[in-house]
């Protein structure tokens, strides 16, 4: 059966993803609504004329991917589902709600049955690289720890963050080598959107503070583990980074573990579990443009009893974001 489907946020970085995945992946559509705010309404996307989303009729759709920002989602999500679509959507602002599953495709599909609000939510891209690697760990010996320091790229950021980077890459030129000592300020241009130069530079604020020093990318690292593998309580301390790269989120993460688990069995285990490929060099560029999770550097952590460190890298935009509210939509038609 082919379905409606709409994609609000159409115009962004992680809408056009969706719409090129939902061709990709052959998804049975039967028609395709595009919104985005006022100011693209009446644009052609691949002849398909994009509509306001704020003043939208969505009656008749059957799928709704939201990829607008939370405070869109927030006012426009409920709308959608009260038309009689299921909603997916990409935004932190229905993670938290008890009433809406936090789905990872591959991990806890069985929590889309079901759906008060008739909307599900996509976790956050660097949350997402790291659930397909956990589950089979966990369930193998029980997790009690994490300590994860992520290496994010600024397509995390949308189109902006892109062009953030590029440009100050840019601005600086054919003088990199200049940068290896002395004042590096007279070399770059001013900061944007980042509280320092993105360029050539390693940030570890992503955007703004929320509990207790951490921000709030690493609170939702948190929230949204405790969540998606059904541990309360999970004691988890983020390090959220941006690191000039443009796509490919990476993770290094020391888990704790309550019963022992070997390098061999977590390998064994992480080569056999769906959307996660072992190699022995995860790294962001090879990572981008592909779906699964690449994960290695497998080794013990003699730090504490049971534990394992290892390092992984994730396409920030197909997965961590648009591949995944596909598959979510491919889920829920069976
Ligand atoms: P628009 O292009 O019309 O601004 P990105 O994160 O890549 O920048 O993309 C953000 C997406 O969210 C864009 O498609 C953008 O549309 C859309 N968007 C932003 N604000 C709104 C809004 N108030 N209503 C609907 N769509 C919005
Ligand atoms: C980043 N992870 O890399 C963010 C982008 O909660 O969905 C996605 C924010 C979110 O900047």
């Amino acid at each position: 059966q082919k379905l409606n489907v709409g994609v609000v946020g159409a115009t962004g970085l992680v809408g056009s993803m969706i719409r090129e995945i939902l061709a990709e992946r052959n998804f049975p559509v039967a028609q395709l609504r595009l919104f985005a705010s006022a100011r693209s309404a009446g644009k052609a996307i691949d002849g398909v004329v994009v509509e306001d989303a704020a003043t939208a009729d969505f009656s008749g759709l059957d799928v709704v991917l939201f990829s607008a920002g939370g405070s869109t989602a927030r006012e426009l999500a409920p709308k959608a589902a009260a038309a009689g679509a299921i909603v997916i959507d990409n935004s932190s602002a229905f993670r938290s709600d008890p009433e809406v599953p936090l789905v990872v495709a591959e991990v806890n599909p069985h929590a889309l049955a079901n759906l008060p609000k008739g909307i599900v939510a996509n976790p956050n891209c660097t949350t997402m690289a790291a659930m397909p690697v956990l589950r089979p760990l966990h369930d193998e010996a029980g997790l009690k720890r994490l300590i994860v320091s992520t290496y994010q790229a600024v397509s995390g950021g949308g189109l902006e963050g892109i062009e953030v980077l590029a440009s100050q890459i840019e601005h600086v030129g054919d003088r990199t080598r200049e940068l290896a000592a002395g004042d590096t300020a007279p070399l770059l241009p001013e900061a944007k959107k980042w509280a320092v130069p993105m360029a050539h530079n390693v940030v570890p604020l992503n955007y703004v503070y929320a509990e207790e020093g951490y921000t709030e990318e690493e609170i939702k690292l948190r929230d949204e583990s405790r969540k998606i593998l059904e541990i309360p309580g999970l004691p988890v301390s983020g390090t959220c980074v941006r690191v000039p790269v443009f796509t490919g989120h990476s993770l290094s993460i020391n888990a704790e573990f309550e019963r022992p688990v070997s390098v061999e069995r977590a390998l064994e285990l992480l080569r056999s579990a769906p959307g996660v490929v072992v190699t022995e060099v995860p790294n962001p560029l090879e990572a981008t443009g592909k779906d699964p999770v690449f994960v290695g550097r497998v080794r013990k952590d003699p730090g504490v009893e049971n534990g394992l460190a290892l390092f992984l890298s994730n396409d920030n935009l197909r997965k961590g974001a648009a591949l995944n509210a596909v598959q979510i939509a491919e889920a829920l038609i069976g």
